[in-house]
This record gives structure tokens, C-alpha cells and sequence, in this order.
């Protein structure tokens, strides 16, 4: 009989312990994205990169995963972004990643309809070039010292001269990024 109940309660406890087999292991990412740069002005939802998280015991949880940080990665750079996701029995799994929201895309110039052709009198001061051009999809100002970065070439410009004179202009955004080329073209003529 003693041995009867020793055996009945080693199974028991073995049949126990079966049942509560304990979920020690973390969930696994999947998925994970190889290309994680972004142009500048794309809408990036970090929750929408199909990155999945699979667990040993609770199966698919990729709606559990969240993120560390504010989303708001509109701006140019690198940014950190941990992923984590935690299975019922509270074992979590974190992921870093990357995101590289980059600007490779060229302004566009354009020359301002109301200034196409402009006429002067010989003799006159220069005009403001900068009044005479825009930006498409970008922010322009002229009364900014964008330096450099603006370039306006009047060489071929004579305002003590009678003729049409070309400006070339060009405008660089701050990544580098070079645009098409406009041509400012005025009229110097004499005026009796
Ligand atoms: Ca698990
Ligand atoms: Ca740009």
C-alpha cells in the first residue's frame, strides 16, 4: 500500500509539473526589413514595416510589439528605434534598429511667370534676382541669405548695354542636392 501511494504521488507530481511546462523563452522578431532608409517627406509608420514577432508558446504576437519612441521621425537623420514585445508569461524581446530618413531629392527652380522677360533702361541698377525665381515643393524666401547655396550668375550682363542678357541660376537644398538650371532673361534698352 506504501509503495501504492509513493507511485501514485511521483506521478502526480510528474503530471503536475507536465502541465505547467513554464514559457521561459522570449518571442522571436521576424521579418526584419533590410532596407530601413527612408526619403525625406515619405510617411514612415514604424509599426507598419511588416516586422512580425512569433513566441514558442502564444504563437503570433505581432500586435503586441511596440515602440520606444515618439514616431516623429519627419526630420533628416539617423534615428534609434527599439521594437519590444513581451509573451504572455512576460518574457520580452527587444530589437534595435536603424531608420535613415535621407534627402536625395533635387529642388526644383522655377523662373517666377511675372518676370520671364524683364525690361530696363540702360543704365539702370540691378534688379534683386532673387525676387525673380521660386521653389517648387520647397520653401523659398528671398529676403533669406541662402550664401552659396543660391547661385546667381550675371556675367553675361550688361545693364550699361543695349540686348537681351541671360542669368543663370541654380539652387542647392542644404543635403547638397543641386537643381535644374533657369534662365532669367532681361531686355536693355534705350529709352529716348
Ligand atoms: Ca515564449
Ligand atoms: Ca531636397
Amino acid at each position: 500500500m506504501k509503495h501504492k501511494v509513493i507511485i501514485l504521488l511521483v506521478l502526480m507530481a510528474f503530471t503536475l509539473t507536465g502541465c505547467k511546462e513554464k514559457d521561459v523563452t522570449g518571442p522571436v522578431f521576424e521579418n526584419i526589413p533590410e532596407v530601413l532608409t527612408f526619403e525625406h517627406g515619405t510617411d514612415v509608420d514604424l509599426l507598419d514595416l511588416g516586422i512580425t514577432a512569433v513566441d514558442d508558446f502564444d504563437g503570433d504576437i505581432s500586435s503586441d510589439i511596440t515602440i520606444n519612441m515618439d514616431k516623429d521621425i519627419s526630420e533628416v537623420g539617423t534615428y534609434d528605434v527599439v521594437y519590444t514585445v513581451s509573451d504572455e508569461a512576460l518574457n520580452d524581446t527587444e530589437l534595435s534598429i536603424q531608420i535613415v530618413i535621407e534627402d536625395t531629392t533635387a529642388p526644383v527652380i522655377v523662373v517666377n511667370p511675372d518676370n520671364e522677360r524683364a525690361i530696363f533702361e540702360i543704365g539702370s541698377d540691378e534688379p534683386n534676382w532673387k525676387l525673380y525665381i521660386g521653389l517648387q515643393d520647397e520653401e523659398y524666401d528671398p529676403t533669406i541669405d541662402y550664401g552659396e547655396r543660391l547661385s546667381i550668375d550675371t556675367t553675361n550682363v550688361d545693364m550699361d548695354a543695349v540686348g537681351p542678357f541671360t542669368v543663370l541660376v541654380t539652387f542647392t537644398d542644404i543635403y547638397g542636392n543641386e537643381s535644374n538650371e533657369v534662365t532669367i532673361t532681361i531686355m536693355m534698352i534705350e529709352i529716348e
